[in-house]
Parts: C-alpha cells; sequence; structure tokens
C-alpha cells in the first residue's frame, strides 16, 4: 500500500493529485503544515529535514516532490502522463519537470519565506525585491510555452503536475498577472481538471 505523508498547501500537494490522476490507492497521513507535526522524531525518522512530501511504498520510502512523482509513474504509470523516452516530446518533459524545482521554486521559497513564513522584523524587502523581479523573469518562457497548447508538452503529463502546480501557487502569490493571459488560462485548466478538484479542491 502507498502511504502519502502529506500537508495541505505544500508541495506533498504535487503527490496528492498525481494519484487522484492515476487512480492509485492510498492512505493519506495528513499533518498541519507546522513544525508541532513536521518537526516531530516521528516525521523527522522520515525526512531529515521534516518535509513533506514523503511516500512509503512497502520498504521503500523517498522524499523529493520530483523523485516521487517520477518514481509512481515510473513503477505504476504504465506509459501515462510520460512520453516514451525515444518520443521526441521526451526532452521538453524532461526540461519542464526540472524546470519547476529548479528554476521556478528558488525565486517562489525567497517570497513566501519574506512574505509568510518569517515574523515581520526578519523579512527583508530587497531579497524580495529580487525574488520578485526573478520570478517575473523565469514566468517568461513558460508563458511562451503554453501560448499555443493546452498543457506543456501538448497533452496533459508529469511535467505539468511538477511546474503547474508551481504555476497555482504563482497565481496566489499574484505573480501572474495580465501581462500572463496563457499562463492564466493554463491555470484555469490544470483547476479544473477532476483529479485536482477532487485531490485539492477548486
Ligand atoms: N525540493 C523538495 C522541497 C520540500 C520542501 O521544502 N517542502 C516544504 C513544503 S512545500 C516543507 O516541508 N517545509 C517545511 C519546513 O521546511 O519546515 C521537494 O520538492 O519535495
Amino acid at each position: 500500500m502507498l502511504t502519502l505523508h502529506h500537508a495541505p498547501g505544500s508541495r506533498a500537494d504535487r503527490i496528492l493529485w498525481l494519484l487522484e490522476e492515476m487512480g492509485l490507492e492510498y492512505e493519506l497521513n495528513s499533518m498541519a503544515f507546522h513544525p508541532k507535526d513536521l518537526k516531530t522524531d516521528e516525521h523527522k525518522a522520515r525526512h531529515p529535514l521534516g518535509r513533506v512530501p514523503v511516500l512509503d511504498d512497502g520498504e521503500t520510502r523517498l522524499f523529493e516532490s520530483g523523485a516521487i512523482a517520477e518514481y509512481l509513474l515510473s513503477r505504476y504509470g504504465d506509459g501515462t502522463l510520460r512520453p516514451d523516452e525515444a518520443s521526441p516530446l521526451f526532452p521538453q518533459y524532461l526540461q519542464w519537470f526540472h524546470y519547476a524545482e529548479g528554476t521556478m521554486m528558488p525565486p517562489i521559497n525567497t517570497i513566501v519565506t519574506h512574505t509568510i513564513l518569517l515574523p515581520p522584523e526578519r523579512r527583508n524587502q530587497e531579497m524580495l525585491d529580487m525574488a520578485q523581479r526573478l520570478a517575473g523573469k523565469v514566468l517568461v518562457p513558460i508563458e511562451a510555452q503554453v501560448a499555443d497548447k493546452d498543457y506543456l508538452i501538448g497533452d496533459f503529463s508529469g511535467a505539468d503536475i511538477m511546474l503547474g502546480h508551481a504555476m497555482v501557487v504563482c497565481g496566489r502569490l499574484k505573480l501572474v498577472t495580465d501581462n500572463h493571459p496563457n499562463l492564466k488560462a493554463y491555470i484555469e485548466r490544470i483547476k479544473g481538471r477532476p483529479a485536482f478538484i477532487k485531490a485539492l479542491g477548486s
């Protein structure tokens, strides 16, 4: 049995959404996105930094949302939500899948840290401004990529779980503006998917 250790509003939402897209059975260990749940000895035994997501599959345990997504698709996907390695779409799939954690999330992490997580007296306006400028630049290629496609590589794929989730977060942080009409439409498409609604609500 698969068990997802999850906290709502975190990157663990990616995996909850993916499990629903794949129609897999799973158990959910729902925790608060708060040190009182994440920094316990029990959870730090699962993830050395006390973070989410963590997935258990029998004796196998892994953390890192991208690794978990690739694991689920490789082991249980039966070719769905990922182009075949021989397909010309496969390199594009890899690129946009990894753009999420590699390029998009670093400025988002800084923005969330300096607007929500840190107490007001420890927030740094210069770091926030820099991160907001960088996030604006990082969004440009994604806006172009979904100009003529419903999803990042055409059909919905694991890349949309990874980067689509980051776009939903960018929407919440008001980083997606009237300068991003394609991204706005992309986010609405994602939020309208039945598996997204089942996993994460509207
Ligand atoms: N690159 C990791 C990042 C994991 C991560 O930072 N998770 C955040 C939630 S989005 C977390 O658990 N933060 C709690 C903390 O650091 O105390 C992944 O994609 O899984």
